[in-house]
Order: structure tokens, then sequence, then C-alpha cells
């Protein structure tokens, strides 16, 4: 093992850091975080000195795009999803030290640090060159706010940092026919300035490094990728934009210039650590005010610290080789001992995608799917894209629990604990009659926990899982082989020696299940009244002395039935339909294109407000009464937070009035109020001329 040899005194695990612009689902769940947490969790069973950081990435253009779509701060999309991401990471078990974020001042200090520091020691190099401009919004065009042909694969959507299609990294001005998505019309260049960390200069290290140093240990595709980037011959990479949201860059003449999110967001791992040391500091002195407190930095700078980096592979040349040449050009980190990237995750046959919808969102599973986190957490496991892309279907994960984890695993608990039940009140027997069967049983059981620790040490999850599942099988085999329910009337010893050695397997799958599916560990060590038994006791065949008692035998995993998998493929249908009919275009400012006529369907009137008061124990809804010109109705409406009622009385609004109602609160509202919402997320009444008569046609 590692430990031996490098003399490993604690780990550094880094997951990469989600962009804050939406939700989080099953690819980056089985690239990124299943596998991140299954290593982090054994480790931690086998008492090392762990650190697992996640974090919501939130800068870079995506997170302003999606801002400019819904006509909010980047800041409110940030905010959103930070907290929805965390949450939902929490409720799968997914077991960070520190959930972080960029937007914290910590982040922007610490990374404003790190180019001051790169800056002074001359590591970078100042260029002024030409840049997309668009003229009509007049702003520089980096990265995702230009679109364009590929030049490597001739795809037409290609984006300004990247071509999807064929994975290629691109720069902005490499695109043909360039196109900005602020107003769609092709860019002027323009001069600015710009800094940029010469990677060229790092290209014999980063040979011996990784080429020479890594070639036994990395898995192929990511050694491949970096082998293939390397050859290439690498080339300066601008570390600044001209953007308004990100870190700021920390010199007098780059006022208006942010660091490039790709050089801000790695080091969001450091500040994720020093978060978590500040937060733990601040915990352990509430109790002890004289505690010495917690210090990040022998996690990012003592050499007998192992740091690992999960992440998926679009992902590998900035943790490989961009990040790893900032790390040595700062000089006082360590750099990371293995990138384990995994390939990427399919959905029902085409590629996940978060713009067009297609995907199984985790939030959206752990509502559809209540107490069913382990489910998800083995057959992403099960079916990880470790070395090559891998589809998830339904169909698939339908079958893994009923066919493996209810059938294999939870079966073979669920005989053993219940035979005890019925033939011992629950009381673990003794070993009476021991035949040579059983001594074969118990050194196949001792074999398990040294198979499971290497191919967890290799980064090899899906292995791993499947020699828990033989560890099951096993139990399976000897138990139907046995046949206790058959023996119990005649050899009642025999019976006692095999459900001694089942219950033995029973707490073995409790302590070795424990990274994978924490919550089923947790319910089978509860159900054996297991509370002793640490990782290094797996593979023994004594956990459970004669005389435990047991608790209540449960079931672990339900049967799902096929309507329960046709809703959710029904769900996928209609996205599919819903992404066929719609026109697709592209601009940033809007939404889709639509026709004159799915304009002139909305009757919208100008009216008065004729009353106003608060919905009952609601915060945010005002009931009020409209005189449309046509009827006097009654609208429900989420304004209460901008309007107090008495300010609306008698004012004059527009309002769609053929819009279907619909119940609030047991209220009947029939239409909605029209109000603008400004960046920041405040809403105003669109008011018409006091003069104009109600039950104008606004059009
Ligand atoms: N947010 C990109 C991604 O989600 C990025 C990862 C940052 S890790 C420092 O693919
Ligand atoms: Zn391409």
């Amino acid at each position: 093992m590692d430990k031996e040899n490098k003399k490993i005194k604690r780990y550094t695990i880094t997951s990469a850091l989600p962009y804050a612009n939406g939700p989080i689902h099953i690819g980056h769940l089985a690239g990124v975080y299943i596998p991140a947490d299954i290593y982090a969790r054994y480790l931690r069973l086998r008492g090392e000195d762990v650190l697992f950081i996640g974090g919501s990435d939130e800068h870079g253009v995506p997170i302003t795009i999606k801002a400019r779509q819904e006509g909010v701060s980047p800041q409110a999309i940030v905010d959103r999803y930070h907290e929805m991401i965390k949450a939902s990471f929490k409720e799968l078990g997914i077991s960070f030290d520190i959930y972080s974020r960029t937007s914290l001042p910590l982040h922007h200090d610490t990374a404003s640090e790190f180019f001051t520091t790169l800056f002074n020691k001359g590591k970078f190099i100042e260029k002024t060159a030409l840049q997309l401009y668009d003229e009509a919004n007049g702003e520089f065009l980096a990265d995702r706010y230009v679109t364009g042909t590929c030049p490597h694969c001739n795809n037409d959507k290609a984006y300004g940092d990247q071509c999807e299609k064929c994975g290629t990294s691109l720069n902005a001005t490499d695109l043909i026919n360039p196109r900005s998505v602020l107003s769609g019309n092709p860019p002027v260049m323009k001069e600015t300035k710009h800094w940029y960390l010469p990677l060229d200069q790092y290209e014999p290290w980063l040979r011996e490094w990784i080429l020479e140093g890594h070639k036994d240990d990395w898995k192929p595709n990511v050694y491949g990728q970096c082998k293939s980037w390397i050859d290439q011959g690498l080339q300066p990479r601008a570390v600044t934009r001209d953007l308004d949201w990100g870190v700021n860059v920390p010199l007098e003449e780059a006022k208006g210039k942010v660091l490039y999110v790709w050089f801000d967001a790695p080091i969001g791992y450091i500040s994720a650590a020093k978060d978590w040391a500040t937060q733990k500091t601040n915990e352990a002195r509430v109790t002890d005010p004289a505690h010495p407190g917690f210090d990040w930095k022998p996690y990012w700078k003592s050499p007998d610290t192992k740091l690992v980096h999960f992440i998926g592979k679009d992902n590998i040349v900035f943790h490989c080789i961009i990040f790893p040449a900032m790390l040595k050009a700062e000089g006082s980190y360590i750099l990371p001992d293995n990138v384990p990237a995994n390939e990427f995750l399919n959905l029902e046959g085409d590629k996940i995608s978060t713009s067009r919808n297609w995907a199984v969102w985790l939030h959206e599973y752990l509502d559809d799917f209540p107490g069913k986190q382990d489910v998800l957490r083995y057959v992403l496991c099960a079916n990880a894209p470790e070395t090559k892309d891998n589809d998830f279907t339904w169909k698939d994960f339908q079958a893994r629990n009923n066919n493996e984890l209810l059938a294999i695993f939870g079966n073979f608990i669920n005989r053993t604990l219940v035979l005890t039940q019925k033939y011992f009140n629950g009381k673990v027997p003794g070993v009476n009659m021991f035949m040579p069967e059983d001594q074969v049983l118990i050194e196949n059981i001792a074999a398990f926990p040294g198979r499971l620790e290497y191919s967890l040490e290799h980064y090899r999850f899906r292995e791993a899982l499947n020699e828990l599942m033989n560890l099951a099988r096993l139990g399976n085999k000897y138990l139907t082989e046995m046949e206790p329910w058959k023996k119990f009337r005649e050899e009642p010893d025999r019976v006692e020696t095999v459900l001694h050695l089942c219950l033995q397997i029973c707490a073995n799958l409790a302590i070795l299940s424990e990274p994978f599916l924490p919550f089923t560990s947790l319910n089978i060590r509860q159900m054996m009244n297991f509370t002793s038994g640490s990782w290094f006791d797996a593979g023994k065949s004594d956990l459970l002395p004669a005389g435990h008692m047991l608790a209540e035998p449960r079931y672990l995993f339900e049967r799902i039935d096929d309507t329960a998998i046709e809703a959710q493929v029904k769900k996928l249908r209609d996205t599919k339909v819903q992404n066929e009919n719609s026109s697709e275009v592209e601009v940033v400012t809007g939404k889709p294109v639509i026709t004159y006529d799915d304009f002139s369907k909305m009757d919208i009137r100008t009216g008065t407000i004729l009353a106003a008061e608060k919905v009952p124990k609601t915060k945010k809804l005002l009931k009020l009464t409209i005189h449309t010109g046509v009827d006097t109705r009654t609208i429900v409406s989420g304004i209460a937070e901008f309007y107090e009622p008495e300010q609306l009385i008698g004012r004059k609004a527009c309002f769609l009035i053929n819009l279907e109602p619909r119940d609030i609160k047991g209220i009947q509202s029939n239409g909605m109020i029209l109000m603008a919402e400004d960046s920041s997320g405040q809403l105003t009444l669109v008011s018409p001329a006091d003069d104009l008569h109600d039950g104008s046609t606004v059009k």
C-alpha cells in the first residue's frame, strides 16, 4: 500500500466544484461525487486524516448568461443554486468536510493573493491582443459569450472556449464565423490587455512529472489526454478576462477585468480548506475558548499529504496541466498525486444536457424516490463510466434494484435475520457442529477486505462494489446449499452453526458496505444491534458472539415496480417532445421566438385596482380586486414584498385577463397583473397613463 511507501499522513480529496447555474444531475454524481465520497468514507473508516472538499463554482460565463436570461443578478443565481446543490448532496450522503463557495470574500482574497504572488514573481506575460468585441452591447466576448464553427470538426455550435462536439478547447478567436451570444451579431476585433501563464515554459517539467512520473499510476484515459495535450505543444493561456463577474484582477491597470474562472476555481479548493479550518475552529471554541484551532496548511503544503482530484473528463487539462503549473509557479503547494477522472454518463442513449433538460436531476430523484439514496448510489457506482462512456437507463436502474440490491444483498440479510428470529428468537446461535465447508467459507470471507481495498485504492470503484456483492452472493449460496429450513428438525446443531456464520457475513456486509451504501450499512447495524466492528475487523468470522441479541428485522430494499419506472420514462419522453417543438434560437436575452399568433392569444387590458389586502398566513401574496373595464374580478399576486396594500388602491395597471383561473391558497385568481422585474429581483407595477380608460387593450 502507498501508505508504507510514501508515509502518507493525511489526504486532501477534492471534487470538481459544480457551476452554480443549475442543479446536480446523475452525470455529475457518477463521474465525480459518488466515487469521491466512497474514497473519502473508505479512508476515514481506516482512521485516516481526510479533508474532503466540495463547493460551488460561482463565477464564469455560464452563470452570467443564465442571469441575463432570467433578468436577475448573477449573485441571485448562485445563491439559489448553491443552496439547492448543497442540500441535495447532503441528502444523498455525500460526506464533504466542507461545501464552500467561490463568491465568498475569503475566496476572492485567496485567489487575488495567488495572482499577486505569481505576478510579483514575474510568472506571467502581458500581452495586448485583438479580441472579439460586441459593438452593440459594448462588451468583449469571452468564452461562452461567442459561438461559431469549430475549426476542427465544423460543428457550428462551438463555444468560444470549447467545442462540445469534438472536445477541443478553443480560444474565442479560433472560431470560424463567430457570432455574439448577446446580440447575435458578428463581433469586431478590438485591442485589450491580458495576463498569460506561459504554459509552454512548463512543458519539460510536465513531461517529466506526468509522462514519466505517472505513467503507471494515472488512469489510461487521463494519462492519454495529458500526453496528447503536451505533444501538441502548450501555448500561453490568458488568466484574465474582460468581464464584470468574478474575482477582480488585483492590479491598478486592470480595472474592469476579472480572473479567468478556470484560474480562480481550482484555487477555490484551497479557499475551501481555509473555510473549513475557520468554521471548525469557531465551532471548537464555543465549548473550549482556548482550543488551538484547526490549520488548513498541512492539507495543502505538507509533502506527506496525498492530494487527489475527482473530476469528469472535460476537466482533465485544467487539473493535470494548468492548475499544477499554477501551483508549481507559486511554489509552496503540493501537487496532485492522482486525478482519477471518469468518462461521461449518458442518459437513455443521449448525452446529458442541462440546457436541453436531458438529465435525471438529483433533487427530483430525491423527491420521487424518498429514502432510496443508496439505490441511486449503487446504480451509479455499478454503472460508473470509469473506463468508457456509459449509459444510464431507467430499466437498468429498476433491474439493478430488483435483481441485485433486493434479490441478492437484501434477500441474504433478510433471510438470515428472519430465520434467526424464527429458530432462535433473535439470539445469535453458537457454533456446535463445524464442517469442512464452514472452514472454506471462513477462509473465503477473510479474503474479501483485501480485494475490496485493493480495488478502492486503485480507484476501481465498480470492481470494489462488485466484490461487496460477491460477499452477499457467497452468503446466499452457502445459505441455499445448507438449507437450514430443511434441517432444523433433525439437526438443530447444524443450523446453529450455519446461521451463526451467515450472521457473521451480515456483520461483514454492514462494515464493508459503508463507503458505498452508508444508509443501508447503518440500517443493518441497527437491525443487528451491531455497534462494534471497525473496518479493520472486516474479514473476521467472530464479529457477533453467541448469545448476542439482534433487533427486529426490516426490509432493506423495496421492489421498484413498472409504474414508477414508466413515470420517469414518460418525463423524459415529454422533455424530448418539448425539445423537438421548441425553435432553437439561442439569443441570451430572451426566451424562444414565438409567432404573432402566439402573442395575439393574450388578452391584456388596462384596469384599476379597487381593493388590496394581504392573504392571511402568507408573506408574498396580495388579494387584489380589479376593475378590468369588462368586469370586476379577483387576482392573487405575489407582490406583497414590494407594495403595501394601501399603496396600490386606485392605481392603474395592466392585466392579462384570459389566463386560466387558478386556485391560490383557497382563493380563485382570475388573471395576472403585469410587473417589471429588474436585475435585483425588484418588482414594479407597469402603469399606463392615468387618463386611459379601463379595458383598453394592450397589444
Ligand atoms: N465548474 C466545470 C464543470 O463543472 C467547473 C469545475 C471547476 S473545478 C475547480 O465542469
Ligand atoms: Zn469541434
